[in-house]
C-alpha cells in the first residue's frame, strides 16, 4: 500500500538537534535550534510561567472542556494589545479578527490556508527565509517568489533590491514579512526603510503577511520591535500577522500563538471571522488550553506582566552579550575576515558567511553544531564556550 513512497527530507534544524543530541563529547556546541539557553547551556523556563501553571493546576474553576474554535477570549484581546498597543484605537473598532493557534507555525499554516482559499496570489518570500515557511507555502500550494532581501556583501538588508523586485510585483500579491529579528539572516530594515517597503505595497496594492515570532528579541524594547506592524496598520493596510510566543515566552513546545487578521470594518470582520473559523475547525478543531491561559495571565495581569518583561530582559540581554563577546573573542585571536556583521545583526540569529563546507568542518571536526547556510543561534553561545567556538572558527576559515 505505502511502498510507492520515496524518503521525504528530513528537516534540516532537526536534523542538527538530533545529530547533536547523538554527539556524545563533552565539548560539543549547539548553535543549531533556535531557543534559549542559559550561560550553563541549560534550557530556560521563565519563574513567572511556573508560578502561573502552579495556579492553573490548582484553579478549581478550571476544567478541560473544549475551548471556542479561536480560542480563549481573553488570550485574543491580550494578543492584541500586546502586538498593537493598548491605546490604538483599533483594539475597540472591531476590525481585528484574532484567533489563538498552534504556536507560530500553527498561525502561519492557519493564515496560509485561509489565504489559498480566499484570496489567492503569489507569496513573496525573502531570499533567504525560515526554511517552515517554504515547506508551508508549498504544502498549501501557494506560488512563491523570491524577493531578494540579504546582501551577501554587505551582510545587511538590501533595500534597494527588495524595492525594485516588489515595485514589479503582480497587484493583490501577498509579501511574507519578518517583523524583527529576521530568521535566518538577523537582517532587520530600519525604520526609514520599512516605510519605503510600506509605500511599495500600497502602489502595488501588495497585501503584507507579517510572522511575529522575536518580539522583545530585535531592539529589546517590546513596542519598538514590532514598529512595522503598527506602521503598516497606521497607514491603512489590512493584512495579516501570525504571531508566535515560543521564544518571548519560552512556550515552545505548548504551542502558543495567534492569527490576526486586519480588515477594513467590523462587519467584514465578522465574516472573515466566521471563515477564518472554517480553516480551523477542519485543521484541528481548537487550540489547548494551558498555554493559551498562561499566555493570557502574563497579558491580563500588570504583576505578572512586568516578570515578564523582567526576565526576558535577563534572557535579550544575554544574548546582546553574547554577540560582543564573540566579536571581541574573534578579534582578539586574529581571525582572519571582518566579523562586525555580528554586533550589527539583531535576535536570535547570526549569518555568519561561513560556508556549507566550513560548517561542516565545524561540526565533524569541532563539534560545532549550527546550519550549513551560516546561521548561528546566538542563544548556544556561553561565557564558557566562546573560546572553544572561536578556537574552531579559526582553523575552518584558515583552510
Ligand atoms: N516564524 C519564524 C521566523 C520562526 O523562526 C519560528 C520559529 O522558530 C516560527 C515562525 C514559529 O515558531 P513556533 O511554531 O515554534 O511558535
Ligand atoms: O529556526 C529554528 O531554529 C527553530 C525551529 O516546532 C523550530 O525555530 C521551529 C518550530 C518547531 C521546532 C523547531
Amino acid at each position: 500500500l505505502f511502498s510507492h513512497l520515496t524518503q521525504a527530507p528530513s528537516d534540516a534544524i532537526f536534523a542538527i538537534m538530533n545529530a547533536y543530541k547523538a554527539d556524545t563529547s563533552e565539548n560539543k556546541i549547539d548553535l543549531g535550534v533556535g531557543a534559549y539557553r542559559t550561560d550553563e547551556e541549560k534550557p530556560y523556563v521563565f519563574d513567572v510561567v511556573k508560578k502561573i501553571e502552579q495556579e492553573i493546576v490548582n484553579d478549581p474553576s478550571l476544567n478541560k472542556e473544549y475551548l471556542e474554535i479561536e480560542g480563549l477570549p481573553e488570550f485574543n484581546k491580550g494578543c492584541q494589545i500586546l502586538l498593537f498597543g493598548k491605546d490604538n484605537p483599533l483594539i475597540t473598532s472591531g476590525r481585528i479578527v484574532t484567533a489563538q493557534c498552534l504556536g507560530g507555525t500553527g498561525a502561519l499554516r492557519v493564515g496560509f490556508d485561509f489565504v489559498k482559499r480566499h484570496l489567492q496570489g503569489d507569496v513573496y518570500v525573502s531570499n533567504p527565509t525560515w526554511g517552515n515557511h517554504n515547506q508551508i507555502l508549498d504544502r498549501v500550494g501557494l506560488n512563491q517568489i523570491n524577493y531578494p532581501y540579504y546582501d551577501p556583501i554587505t551582510k545587511g538588508f538590501n533595500c534597494k533590491a527588495t524595492l525594485d523586485c516588489l515595485s514589479q510585483a503582480k497587484e493583490g500579491s501577498i509579501i511574507l514579512l519578518h517583523v524583527c529579528a529576521h530568521n535566518p539572516t538577523g537582517v532587520d530594515p530600519t525604520e526609514d526603510e520599512w516605510l519605503q517597503i510600506a509605500d511599495v505595497c500600497k502602489t502595488r496594492n501588495l497585501i503584507p503577511f507579517f510572522d511575529c515570532a522575536y518580539q522583545g528579541f530585535a531592539s529589546g524594547c517590546l513596542d519598538k520591535d514590532v514598529f512595522a506592524v503598527r506602521k503598516f496598520a497606521e497607514l491603512g493596510f489590512q493584512m495579516i500577522i501570525a504571531y508566535s510566543f515560543s521564544k518571548n515566552m519560552g512556550l515552545y513546545n505548548e504551542r502558543v500563538g495567534a492569527i490576526h487578521i486586519l480588515t477594513s470594518s467590523q462587519d467584514i470582520a465578522t465574516k472573515v471571522l466566521s471563515n477564518l473559523k472554517m480553516v480551523i475547525r477542519t485543521l484541528y478543531s481548537c487550540p489547548p488550553a494551558i498555554g493559551g491561559r498562561i499566555v493570557s495571565r502574563i497579558l491580563c495581569n500588570d504583576n505578572y506582566y512586568q516578570q515578564w518583561v523582567q526576565e526576558l530582559n535577563v534572557i535579550t540581554g544575554r544574548i546582546i552579550k553574547m554577540r560582543s563577546l564573540l566579536k571581541n573573542e574573534l578579534d582578539n585571536l586574529n581571525v582572519q575576515g571582518n566579523w562586525d556583521h555580528i554586533i550589527k545583526q539583531t535576535g536570535f540569529f547570526t549569518f555568519t558567511g561561513l560556508t556549507p563546507q566550513q560548517c561542516d568542518q565545524l561540526t565533524q571536526d569541532h563539534h560545532v553544531y549550527l546550519l550549513r547556510s551560516g546561521r548561528m543561534s546566538m542563544a548556544g553561545i556561553t561565557s564558557k564556550n566562546v573560546k572553544q567556538l572561536v578556537e574552531a572558527i579559526k582553523i575552518v576559515v584558515q583552510n
